[in-house]
């Protein structure tokens, strides 16, 4: 009965217990879990990009080390994505269509260029630590597969933000240029940081429906304020400033109070107009292009084992 299974949902939901693959949910639950999930694991593959533009001239062994590790977990975590949403009914090649015909978002804060080595560092410590702000409370979010690959994934962001945060702090001990550098890229990166939590929430369209439902856990603009008390004692530490004259303490609030990010860029990045959205997708087109051999040697492999068997 289909009363009998949105009430079970339902309730399901209201005690804080999973949905799983299996079970019944409303249509409108699997459109926004696969959209919130696809959405994440683009940003996660587009994501690589920024980074990996440095691989080639990291500054030493072992920082290359550390950054091939990085944009190789970010990769994977693109995977467990994707196969999150496949429990869903999604279909990846389809998914992969999508992204690359505009179809589908990634997260805004990939259509920035990386100009220099600081951006490795500064991407570290503030695009990874918006997004551990951002998923650590989404390990508890209501669809099973998603919260679980969140556990994971969050693990590894850490790592991802310690690094970006220790390759700071060894520049500012560097010398005058170097510290000019780490300032510079904290300025070009602070606002799109602050956007990748999203719209405000009285502009935010799916905030209410999605904490119905347990799949986000708290709003755009909650997340956004933990992120900005979060990261400013670690400027501090670190001697950088953020480009914001608002940005004060307010103790009656007990947080701190920030200008306003600038919401017609955001929306302009979002619509496929920022300074590197074309370039990501017809990137990550061409090599999805160039890696059809590899699909269909795959596909090749699995039918002659099936027929063997
Ligand atoms: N960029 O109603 P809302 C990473 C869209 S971390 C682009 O508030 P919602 C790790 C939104 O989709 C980055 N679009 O939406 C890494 C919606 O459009 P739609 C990825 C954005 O879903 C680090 C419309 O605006 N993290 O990759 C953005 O309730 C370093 C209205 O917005 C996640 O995806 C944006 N910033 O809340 C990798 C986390 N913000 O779909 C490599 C999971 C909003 O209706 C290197 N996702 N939009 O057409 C979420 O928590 C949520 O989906 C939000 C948006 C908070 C992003």
């Amino acid at each position: 009965q289909p009363d009998e299974l949105q009430s079970h949902f339902d309730e399901t939901i209201a005690r804080e217990r999973r949905i799983e693959p299996r079970d019944w949910m409303p249509e409108a639950y699997r459109k926004t879990m696969i959209r919130q999930i696809a959405q994440h694991a683009h940003s996660e593959i587009i994501g690589m990009q920024p980074e990996g533009n440095w691989i080639t001239r990291a500054p030493s062994l072992r920082r290359k080390a550390v950054l091939l590790a990085k944009v190789q977990d970010e990769a994977g975590h693109g995977m467990y994505l994707y196969s999150a949403a496949e429990t869903l009914g999604a279909d990846r090649a389809d998914l992969t269509d999508r992204l690359v015909h505009g179809r589908q978002k990634y997260s805004s804060i990939f259509n920035y260029p990386t100009l220099s080595y600081a951006d490795v560092g500064v991407i570290g410590w503030l695009v990874d630590g918006a997004a551990i702000c951002n998923q650590v409370p989404l390990c508890r979010s209501s669809y099973g597969p998603y919260g679980r690959a969140m556990v994971r994934i969050c693990k590894e962001e850490s790592f991802h933000q310690r690094q970006g945060y220790e390759l700071l702090m060894t520049m500012m001990r560097g010398t005058d240029s170097q510290r000019d550098m780490v300032q510079q890229a904290v300025d070009r990166f602070w606002w799109p940081a602050l956007m990748m939590f999203g719209p405000p929430d009285d502009e935010s369209p799916n905030t209410e429906q999605s904490m119905a439902w347990g799949v986000k856990r708290h709003t755009n603009d909650e997340l956004r304020q933990r992120f900005v008390d979060m990261s400013v004692p670690q400027a501090e530490k670190l001697g950088v400033t953020f480009p914001d004259p608002d940005l004060r303490w307010n103790a009656e609030r007990g947080h701190y109070d920030f200008g306003t990010p600038d919401w017609d860029e955001f929306w302009a990045v979002v619509k496929g107009n920022g300074p590197c959205n074309a370039q990501r997708v017809a990137h990550r087109k061409s090599a999805h292009d160039e890696g059809a051999w590899v699909r269909e040697a795959a596909l090749a492999h699995a039918a002659k084992s099936a027929g063997r068997r």
